[in-house]
């Protein structure tokens, strides 16, 4: 079989290596408590980016250099992606992928062409799957760059465009379904608006209801049982996106009655788009046991673009991985580096960089973390903060049990409350501890 990339298959070396293209923590069949690594992160590498990014930018063309694409929008051209994709996932040890109906395969003059050129790639796709054991976490439908869907998609004012939309998603999760994906996202890239003076917001929210709930009557019509997700972020390509955040999703999912249908699928650049940080939107989501997938990357603070660059904070991935470890752990889920290179960094080995990079990142947060749960120290420090509730007072508020009126008799009765120290810093400098 040919070779498309010049690396060989990257090995784990640990911390001390000099060499850049091997691993220094992510080390797949190491047990971290009661799993593998392997298991723990379940690393998922996007298609979009990995496979058609050219890293063009608003003011210049795209730079990467792709030696195996001959950049027509063949069929041809298309399936010999998909084995340059499998050598990638191969030699970077990456288990799953995620797509979009349109990365895979090339959009035709007409919806039934295009399902054609759909199918025939994912003919491709299946067999790479068959022969390597990679797997598909999770799929989705590209309702945002065609010029149809120039005011949305779900939410476009055209009842044609929601039509075709709707189309579309069916086939994308027809073809999700086929290849065993874990679950179907829905990022809403134009679910939203670029001005109110045209925009009849409970119509384009009552609609896009309507359309999740269409797909989950369609899952249950064919039988996929992977999870679906809702994918926030705040602006960026529209104004305002409904999904805006946690909080503006799981309000969304709940006041349509869909909150036991869809999970959330957080990207840390999406998360500080909104102006919180990552931690604070797994924390909102995992409260909620909406928690259900991670686009693994991050940003750059100080510029408000969606720069998708490939996470390599190792605070980051400690606060990313205590949550999920906190939960159980991903059943569906995973970690999908929804990232890509700099412009600047357009050779295919870059793309390797790229993605040691980002998985060594995680793999160390995964084991921060973990040290930091089994030491209890900051857990003990949280558990101890809220420990007045511990009592039968506390107890009878939390049950319900109590009413204004009795609240106040006990206060009047009481002093005037000593609160302790919070001891931010203390516990800042405890977490240095463990990096
Ligand atoms: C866009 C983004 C998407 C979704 C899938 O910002 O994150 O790539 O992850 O549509
Ligand atoms: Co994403």
């Amino acid at each position: 079989m040919p070779e498309y990339f010049d690396v060989p298959v990257i090995p784990f070396e640990g911390p001390g290596t000099e060499n850049p293209l091997a691993f220094r923590h992510y080390n797949a069949d190491e047990v971290v408590g009661d799993k593998t690594m392997r298991e723990h992160l379940r690393f998922a590498c996007a298609y979009w980016h990995t496979m058609r990014n050219p890293l063009s930018d608003p003011f210049g063309v795209g730079t990467a250099q792709m030696p195996w694409d001959d950049g027509s929008q063949t069929l041809a051209n298309a399936k010999k992606r998909v084995k340059v994709f499998f050598e990638f996932l191969h030699k970077c040890g990456i288990d799953y992928y995620c797509f979009h109906d349109r990365d895979i395969a090339p959009e035709g003059k007409t919806l039934a062409q295009s399902n054609r050129n759909l199918d025939s790639v994912v003919a491709e796709f299946k067999r790479q799957q068959d022969r390597t054991g990679k797997k598909l976490l999770w799929g989705t439908a590209c309702l945002f760059t065609h010029p149809r869907y120039n005011q949305g998609a779900a939410t476009s004012p055209y009842l044609d465009v929601f039509t075709y939309a709707a189309a579309q998603v069916k086939k994308a999760m027809e073809v999700t379904h086929e290849l065993g994906g874990e679950g179907f996202t829905f990022w809403g890239g134009r679910e939203g608006y670029s001005t109110l003076w045209n925009t009849d917001m409970k119509r384009e929210l009552d609609h896009l209801a309507a359309f999740l709930h269409m797909a989950v009557d369609h899952a249950r019509r064919i039988g996929f049982k992977g999870q679906f997700y809702i994918e926030p972020k705040p602006q960026e390509p529209t104004t305002h996106q409904y999904d805006s955040d946690v909080a503006a999703c799981l309000n969304f999912l709940r006041e349509y009655d869909l909150l036991d249908h869809f999970k959330l699928n957080i990207e840390t650049n999406h998360a500080t788009l909104a102006g919180h940080s990552m931690l604070h939107e797994l924390l909102v989501a995992a409260t909620a046991g909406a928690l259900g997938s991670i686009d693994a990357n991050s940003g750059t603070p100080h510029c408000g673009w969606d720069t998708d660059q490939f996470p390599t904070d190792i605070y980051l991935g400690t606060q990313i991985m205590l949550v999920v470890l906190k939960m159980g752990g991903f059943t569906t889920g995973g970690l999908n580096f929804d990232a890509k290179r700099r412009r600047e960094s357009f050779e295919p080995v870059d793309l390797f960089h790229a993605h040691i990079g980002g998985m060594d990142t995680l793999a160390r947060g995964l084991k921060i973390a973990h040290r930091i749960i089994e030491d209890h120290r900051i857990c003990d420090l949280i558990s101890e903060r809220y420990s007045s509730w511990e009592s039968a007072l506390g107890h009878r508020i939390e049950t319900g049990k109590l009413t204004l009126v009795e609240l106040e008799k006990i206060a009047l009765r009481k002093k005037e409350p000593i609160t302790p120290s919070g001891r931010q810093e203390m516990l800042e400098n405890m977490v240095n501890d463990y990096m």
